[in-house]
């Protein structure tokens, strides 16, 4: 039997499968934190924002999905939480940038938290389950610190601004 094998057919540490739910629910309040700040940027007339926070919104739910999945898909239930109140109020547009690229960065040191677990435990169909989320995180965190780089140069040119709120879907072609 393979080592890929062995780990898929055996059940995985209640441990791992703790730390996999709750990055499930994570990602579910990801999605929130996106959402209310979609609904800040559309109060604002960030139009733009408002759809490019509304798209990562659902790509957060389907982040939590994909874990949920596997949690099954491994005979485990995923055990569904709740989670805090996120915040609806922000300074600005890049306050709001700011705080999602942090919220990446802290994304990303979680992966790195359940990573290290699945390794100690030589889980291997996991270690290569969660290669995904690494590789999104990188992608992730690097457009947030474009747009964050973006509109510190920009500061508070309101015309500046609403050009980039009317581009910002480019953003991610590059
Ligand atoms: Fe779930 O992708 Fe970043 O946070």
């Amino acid at each position: 039997m393979s080592k890929l094998q062995k780990s898929a057919g055996t059940k995985m540490s209640s441990t791992l499968a703790e730390a996999l739910n709750e990055q499930m629910n994570f990602e579910f309040y990801s999605s929130h934190i996106y959402l209310a700040m979609a609904s800040y940027c559309e109060s604002k007339d960030y139009n733009g924002f408002a759809k490019f926070f509304l798209k990562h919104a659902e790509e957060e739910r389907q982040h939590g999905m994909r874990i949920y999945k596997y949690l099954q898909d491994r005979g485990e239930q995923a055990i569904i939480t709740g989670f805090e109140d996120p915040d609806n109020e922000y300074e600005s547009l890049y306050d709001v940038c700011k705080q999602a690229l942090e919220h990446e960065k802290l994304v990303t040191s979680r992966f790195y938290a359940i990573s290290d677990i699945a390794d100690s435990e030589k889980e291997y169909a996991t270690i290569s389950f969660l290669d995904w989320f690494l590789q999104e995180q990188v992608e992730e965190e690097s457009l947030f610190e474009t747009i964050v780089q973006k509109l510190s140069r920009i500061k508070d040119h309101e015309g500046a601004i609403l050009l980039y709120d009317m581009n910002i879907g480019h953003e991610e072609e590059e």
